[in-house]
């Protein structure tokens, strides 16, 4: 019989996303071995992750991986890796806001931190960025509750709600609010906003490049020439940004905007960065937000937007909207970011143990690891 290693692991449902919740303790410190690890469990490279645990899309093909706070000011540690579904890929140079909901729960179950009567409040340090995220979580008696009232578009049902206040992300990934000084480069013949309020976001118009902003997921994903100038942008402003050569990162991702349908402040079709999003990202709506809030940004004339520094905007997506609430501060030219701030809801949907086999990492070397520190 083949041997298979077995590792400790928790299925979740974070926001709009899915994916497996490790301990680090729990996996290999190496890096690449970890990666190795990271991509036979969940099956990748294969478009349908067959032999693995991912859903054969991007948004649930998503790992988080946590410890105890390496920083004073935060009690947790969460490292995001996006796995990529048909390349050997785990990319760790974006957060994500939806699998950070489930971070709280998943640490306070696996004794990382106690739970207060009836709330919890955890800081949370995301490791990719540096930055923390403070979460409030429902705990009646101590306890964990997943129940609830409250509902996010994308997702079936109401669940208790996990209250994320994202601190200080204005350069997260790309050192500057805006990487190039500027709040609209031309790239491809594009007005394009490249910003990073928490997550690294090319904005552009849907309109110059033919499209309404308004089309669905999947004649999105179906339209290989849009996807084609989408990616010759994207590989050009990488390196605006800071990011290097961006041809194996999931980052930049790439939102088309348009006027706001349902009366909120603009209309999103985001694409993170090859496949288009059926809703939006947490840390890239907080982006979105941020760039229909600077005056000469490519959304301007197509955002709505309204005046105030302390702003609750309804970013829309193709399946519904999120709310951001955007805590903005006058500055020299442009308004400085304070924080941003996002419902969303979670849920621990199975536990127990990943299996690989033994000839990727047969567990051991960890085992010495761990009894030597
Ligand atoms: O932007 C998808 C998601 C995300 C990331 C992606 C996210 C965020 O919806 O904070 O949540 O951009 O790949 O999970």
């Amino acid at each position: 019989m083949t041997q298979q290693t077995r590792v400790p692991c928790v299925l979740m449902r974070g926001g709009t996303s899915k994916g497996a919740y490790f301990l680090a303790s729990d996996l290999p410190a190496d890096r690449a071995l970890r990666d190795r690890v990271i991509l036979r469990i969940m099956g990748s490279p294969d478009p349908r992750q067959i032999d693995g645990l991912g859903g054969a899309d991007p948004l649930t093909t998503k790992v988080a991986i946590v410890g105890p706070s390496s920083r004073p000011d935060a009690d947790i540690d969460y490292l995001f890796a996006q796995v990529v579904v048909d390349e050997p890929t785990v990319d760790i140079s974006p957060n994500c806001g939806n699998m950070l909901a489930g971070v709280g729960p998943f640490a306070i179950e696996a004794g990382l931190f106690p739970a207060n009567d009836p709330e919890t409040r955890i800081r949370i340090h995301m490791v990719n960025s540096a930055n923390v995220c403070e979460v409030i979580l429902q705990t009646p008696g101590g306890k964990v509750t997943y129940d609830g009232d409250a509902k996010i578009d994308g997702v079936p049902g109401t669940a208790a709600p996990v209250l994320t206040k994202f601190l200080d992300t204005a350069g997260s990934t790309c050192g500057a609010l805006l990487p190039t000084g500027n709040v609209v480069d031309e790239i491809e013949g594009v007005p394009c906003t490249l910003i990073d309020n928490g997550m690294p976001v090319v904005v552009m118009d849907a309109k110059h490049f033919g499209r309404t902003g308004y089309e669905d997921r999947d004649a999105m994903n179906r339209d290989t020439e849009l996807k084609a100038a989408i990616e010759k942008i994207r590989l050009k402003a990488g390196p605006m940004m800071n990011l290097g050569d961006v041809t194996d990162k999931v980052v930049p991702k790439m939102c088309l905007i348009a006027p706001p349908k349902h009366g909120g402040v603009v209309m999103t079709r985001c694409f993170i960065p090859h496949v288009c999003h059926a809703t939006i990202g947490v840390l890239a709506a907080a982006t979105i937000a941020t760039a229909c809030a600077l005056p000469g940004s490519a959304a301007q004339g197509i955002a709505q937007v309204s005046e105030g520094t302390n702003k609750l905007m309804s970013i829309e997506h193709p399946t519904g909207e999120v709310t951001v609430g955007l805590e903005l501060e006058p500055g020299a030219n442009l308004p400085v970011v304070r924080s941003a701030a996002l419902l969303r809801t979670t849920r621990r949907l199975m536990e127990g143990y990943a299996l690989l086999p033994a000839s990727i990492w047969d567990g051991r070397g960890e085992l010495a690891r761990q009894a030597a520190e």
